[in-house]
């Protein structure tokens, strides 16, 4: 089996970020990315996604996070599309519903090959999470769709505090690109599309 793996470095005058993903790995990450609350969430991603990955970004974080935050997830979203590769024997789709005390994550992903993002989460949260600005999990989202290429689905039903919220969401992501880009043994060697491409 070839090694699934991704890695995108990716410099402007505002960031400069490193990805390397392995889509079969066992959950090793190594993240830095100067913001604290963004390198838990990575870690939950590399943790319950069973991605090795590693990130390292250095952002103009005297402005703020913003372009740290959106550029890591840009270029994260370019190493599961490389990683992801020609698709052939994946289970493709994947869902997962997530809890985290209160708040509750339902995430549906398509590895579709086309970027569409669906998300709904309260609108009543805390601003701030550290240097986190909470409004960023959007945007992050649409980042890492944009360039995985992926259909995304991302529900909070219900929640009430910030960091849970926000927490459940990547955790439930992790775990249905996991389902997602998981190789069916039953579809070895079949891409699973009646196109013909994904
Ligand atoms: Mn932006």
């Amino acid at each position: 089996m070839n090694p699934r793996v991704g890695r995108v470095e990716r410099t402007t005058k505002e960031t400069s970020v490193l990805v390397e993903i392995n889509l079969d790995g066992t959950g090793k990450v190594d993240v830095s990315t100067g913001v604290g609350f963004y390198d838990h969430m990575l870690d939950q991603l590399g943790r319950h996604g069973l991605f090795d990955l590693t990130v390292k970004t250095e952002g103009d974080l005297h402005i703020d996070s913003h372009h740290t935050i959106e550029d890591t997830a840009l270029a994260l979203g370019a190493a599961f599309r490389q990683a992801l590769g020609d698709k052939v024997g994946i289970y493709r789709f994947g869902n997962c519903t997530v809890p985290l005390d209160e708040s509750l994550a339902q995430v549906t992903v398509d590895l579709s090959g086309r970027p569409y993002l669906v998300h709904t989460e309260p609108e009543k949260m805390a601003p701030m999470i550290g240097e986190y600005d909470t409004t960023m999990t959007r945007h992050i989202l649409e980042s890492f769709v944009a360039q995985a290429q992926i259909a995304l689905h991302v529900h909070v039903p219900y929640g009430r505090n910030a960091h849970h919220i926000v927490e459940c969401q990547f955790k439930a992501l992790a775990r249905a690109l996991r389902y997602a880009s998981e190789r069916d043994t039953r579809a070895a060697g079949i891409l699973p599309s009646t196109k013909g491409a994904l």
